[in-house]
């Protein structure tokens, strides 16, 4: 069996002032022409269908064209789906059960009750069935009704809440599709500026607990890795989504999964964006100089690196550079700026960094009880301390 997997479409995206649907539409026309080649007999995309909760007109009708588009191949595609954080699970949900009818399996809400369980697709090869469990993104939260009332207290704990319920016969070939911050031990993950991830990986997942599966098509993370073993895998986004990505090379993953034992082959098949998103560095007249036909369109980032200011350097550029994300200066006046500004942070009173950072994360102000209650704890933690 061969399929593709795919994650982190984030359609609406934008990078930096720039809208993106050119760029998303032509790479999803290049999937959907490899389809058409290859035929594979699933496409699986591991979460983050779209970068916001509530996706725009436009970004719907991509998706939406995207889906159609699929639909047309004959003999139909199966196209399995979960959500990812961020989507929306209500709005991702919708007309799922419809969708299920043209072969089009979305899973965007984890199980809440008893009788509820992760959405399985059995799809059958020469070897038999392979049993494909997909898990929407979940959060401890979203999983106490089924552990007695009680929140898990890790992520790792919480995933396997859910998988300890599935009646999953090792004997089969399974494939897990879940999003999540999955780590492996010995292994740092690889990440980029793209992805919001948690601060010290709270909410990382443990890949041991999932190892038993034949392949875990994961979502969330922006960089292709594999997370300590070659089964468990990030595919990575179809596009460079910041430019802390310039680096990277995006592939469409193909899967190849043979008889139950037996190794999976994955294989990276080349994207062609309509534009790439690069770094350029050096004095502005070799910028200028250096620039060609070829590449004109890309997105930009451009550090200069001429001793003296150019006279309005962005205006020069966009003579050769159509889209530029950002000019930067690196020369001795702005390193010494860099060194003065690093003096200058002082510490703030742990109070406001901490209502700073509530407020960043929660979009309000703490209440007048809450405030009380983190007074209090900073005045212990001092005493304790002292
Ligand atoms: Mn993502």
């Amino acid at each position: 069996m061969r399929f593709f997997h795919l994650s982190d479409l984030h359609i609406g995206r934008q990078l930096h002032h720039y809208n993106l649907r050119e760029d998303q539409e032509h790479i999803l026309g290049e999937v959907i022409s490899y389809a058409e080649k290859l035929r594979p007999d699933a496409i699986v995309i591991a979460g983050d269908i779209y970068d916001r909760s509530v996706p725009s007109a436009e970004a719907v009708s991509v998706f939406d064209d995207f889906l159609t588009r699929l639909c047309r191949i004959s003999p139909m595609i199966p196209v399995l789906i979960v959500s990812g954080n961020h989507d929306s699970p209500h709005r991702l949900d919708y007309a799922s059960r419809l969708l299920g009818r043209h072969q089009i399996y979305i899973a965007a809400k984890i199980p809440e009750t008893k009788g509820e369980h992760l959405k399985k697709v059995t799809l059958t090869d020469e070897y038999g069935s392979v049993d494909f469990y997909l898990m929407p993104f979940l959060k401890p939260g979203y999983v106490r009704a089924f552990c007695g009332g009680e929140l898990p207290e890790t992520y790792t704990e919480a995933v396997s809440a859910v998988l300890d319920r599935e009646d999953i016969d090792p004997g089969r070939r399974n494939v897990l599709v879940s999003h999540q911050f999955y780590t492996g031990k010995g292994t740092a993950p690889k990440t980029c500026d793209s992805e919001i991830l948690s601060v010290g990986g709270i909410d990382n997942v443990d890949a041991s607990v999932v190892q038993y599966f034949d392949y875990v098509a994961l979502g969330h993370l922006h960089g292709a890795q594999k997370v300590g073993q070659e089964h468990i895998r990030y595919c990575g986004t179809l596009l460079k989504y910041s430019v802390s990505e310039a680096g990277q090379e995006k592939t469409l993953h193909v899967v190849e999964l043979g008889a139950k034992g037996t190794p999976v082959k994955v294989e990276r098949l080349p994207l062609h964006p309509l534009r790439d998103v690069r770094r350029v560095r050096g004095p502005i007249s070799d910028v200028i100089s250096a620039a060609g036909a070829k590449g004109r369109d890309d997105y930009v980032s451009v550090t200069l690196t001429d001793e003296i200011d150019p006279y309005k350097p962005k205006e020069q550029l966009e003579k050769v550079y159509t889209h530029i994300l950002e000019v930067r200066m690196d020369n001795e006046r702005t390193r010494n700026r860099l060194q003065f500004s690093d003096e200058e942070i002082k510490i703030q009173d742990p109070l406001q960094a901490f209502s700073d950072f509530y407020h960043e994360m929660q979009s309000r102000e703490m209440s007048e009880e809450e405030q009380k209650i983190m007074e209090q704890v900073f005045i212990r933690a001092r005493g304790d301390a002292l």
